[in-house]
């Protein structure tokens, strides 16, 4: 009996161990995220950016928002960069224009929902896009 308890202690341990040394390797291997917006129109679009993007090096992982037109890029900072992506997404016959990361799709969309209302027409806007309207 001690023994087995013995083993499952062991056990919980290497699980502890390798599961802390995956989250040093998650540090150490220099990812970020880069968001661009594309003209990307319809699911033919979406599939010529997913048969190609992921293959990029150092691209980890793509998602394509194709109602936003928006494609997120994670990729390794130590392999590629921003102006890589943005050629690859080009030379597949889109545009790419990053997303400032600091504005999201709802306060950008907020504040165009607000400059281009008169006052009462943004009470028709929605969410985020109304808060933004109601501080004006
Ligand atoms: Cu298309």
């Amino acid at each position: 009996m001690k023994i087995i308890k013995l083993t499952i202690v062991a056990l919980c341990m290497v699980v502890g161990a390798s599961t802390l040394s995956a989250q040093d390797n998650k540090k150490d291997n220099k990812e970020a995220d880069v968001t661009f917006k594309t003209n990307i129109e319809c699911h033919n679009c979406e599939q010529k950016i997913m048969k190609n993007i992921p293959f990029d090096k150092g691209v980890k992982d793509v998602k394509v928002t194709l109602d936003k037109k928006e494609v997120k890029i994670t990729y390794r900072t130590d392999k590629t960069d921003k102006e890589k992506l943005k050629k690859s997404i080009e030379k597949l016959g889109y545009t790419a224009e990053e997303i400032d990361p600091t504005q999201t799709t709802a306060a950008l969309s907020g504040a165009s929902c607000c400059s281009s209302k008169t006052a009462d027409a943004a009470k028709s806007c929605e969410g985020e896009a109304k808060a933004c309207c109601a501080k004006k």
